[in-house]
C-alpha cells in the first residue's frame, strides 16, 4: 500500500501519524507541494483531485484524508478507541470531522498562507486588516474547539484519544508553523495538545511536525521558478 504525502499538509500528517502509530505497513511516497508535484502526470493517475493525502492499495486509489483514515481503521482493524462502535462516541467524532473542514481547517490554513506563502509568492505583505479578519476567524474556531469540542473532557470523544483529536491537532498546529503561537493564553487548548501528543508519542508527533515547524525557513528557500504554479490559486482564494 502506498500513501502519497507531504508533511507540510495537515491532513497528510493525520494520516501519517495514524498509520505509523498503528504499525500499518505502507510505502511513503513523498509528493512535494512546494515543487508543484501534485500537478504532474504520474500523480494524476493516482488522484484526479490532485491533492494529498492519497492512497493506492493495489488497483484501488482513494483521496480525502477522512475517507483514508476510515479505510485504514477498517482494513487494519485498529483499536476501537480511534473510531468507537459506541453510537454516541462515534457521533461525537463524526460531529467534529464534519465541522472542521470549513472552520479550523479553513482558518488555520488561511493564516499560514497569509503570513508565509503570500508574501513569498506575490512579494507583498498582506494588509493588516486582512490579517486581523483572518485572525478573528481563527480565534473563533479555536474557541469552539475549546468550549464545544473539548469542554472539560480529556479528549474530543471523552476519555480516550480518537480520530477527531488526530484530525484536530494537525490543523491547530498549521498556524504555529507560520510563527503564530495559538497556545499562548489558552491553557485548556495547551493541556489538550499535551495529552494528544502523549497519546501519539512525542517522537512520532515531532517527526510528523518537523517540516511544518521549519516552514518559515523552507518557504524562504522555496524555488522562485515554481512560484507561478501558486499565483492563480492565491489570487483566487485570497485577493
Ligand atoms: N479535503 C481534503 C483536502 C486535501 C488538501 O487540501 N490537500 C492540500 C494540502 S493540505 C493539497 O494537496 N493541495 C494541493 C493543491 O491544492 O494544489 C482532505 O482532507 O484530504
Amino acid at each position: 500500500m502506498e500513501l502519497y504525502l507531504d508533511l507540510f499538509s495537515q491532513p497528510c500528517r493525520s494520516v501519517y501519524m495514524f498509520a505509523k502509530k498503528n504499525n500499518i505497513p505502507f510505502e511513503f511516497k513523498q509528493l512535494s507541494l512546494l515543487d508543484g508535484e501534485q500537478y504532474g502526470e504520474e500523480f494524476g493517475k493516482i488522484s484526479l483531485i490532485r491533492k494529498v493525502p492519497a492512497l493506492r492499495d493495489g488497483d484501488f486509489c482513494l483521496a480525502e484524508s477522512i475517507a483514508i483514515l476510515l479505510y485504514l481503521a477498517e482494513k487494519f482493524k485498529t483499536p476501537d478507541f480511534w473510531y468507537p462502535d459506541d453510537l454516541q462516541q462515534r457521533a461525537r467524532i463524526n460531529e467534529y470531522l464534519s465541522w472542521q473542514h470549513m472552520a479550523i481547517r479553513m482558518h488555520g490554513s488561511k493564516m499560514f498562507w497569509l503570513r508565509l506563502l503570500i508574501p513569498k509568492v506575490l512579494g507583498v505583505d498582506v494588509p493588516q486588516d486582512k490579517l486581523d479578519a483572518a485572525l478573528e476567524d481563527l480565534n473563533s474556531s479555536l474557541k469552539l474547539i475549546e468550549e464545544k469540542f473539548i469542554q472539560d473532557r480529556p479528549f474530543i470523544a471523552g476519555e480516550h484519544v480518537s480520530l477527531a483529536d488526530l484530525v484536530a491537532i494537525v490543523e491547530v498546529m498549521q498556524p504555529v508553523g507560520s510563527g503564530l503561537d495559538v497556545f499562548e493564553g489558552r491553557p485548556r487548548l495547551s493541556a489538550w495538545r499535551d495529552r494528544v501528543q502523549e497519546a501519539i508519542g512525542k517522537e512520532l508527533f515531532d517527526d510528523a511536525h518537523q517540516a511544518i515547524l521549519g516552514a518559515q525557513e523552507s518557504v524562504k528557500q522555496m524555488s522562485t521558478s515554481k512560484i507561478h504554479l501558486f499565483k492563480p490559486k492565491i489570487q483566487k482564494l485570497f485577493m
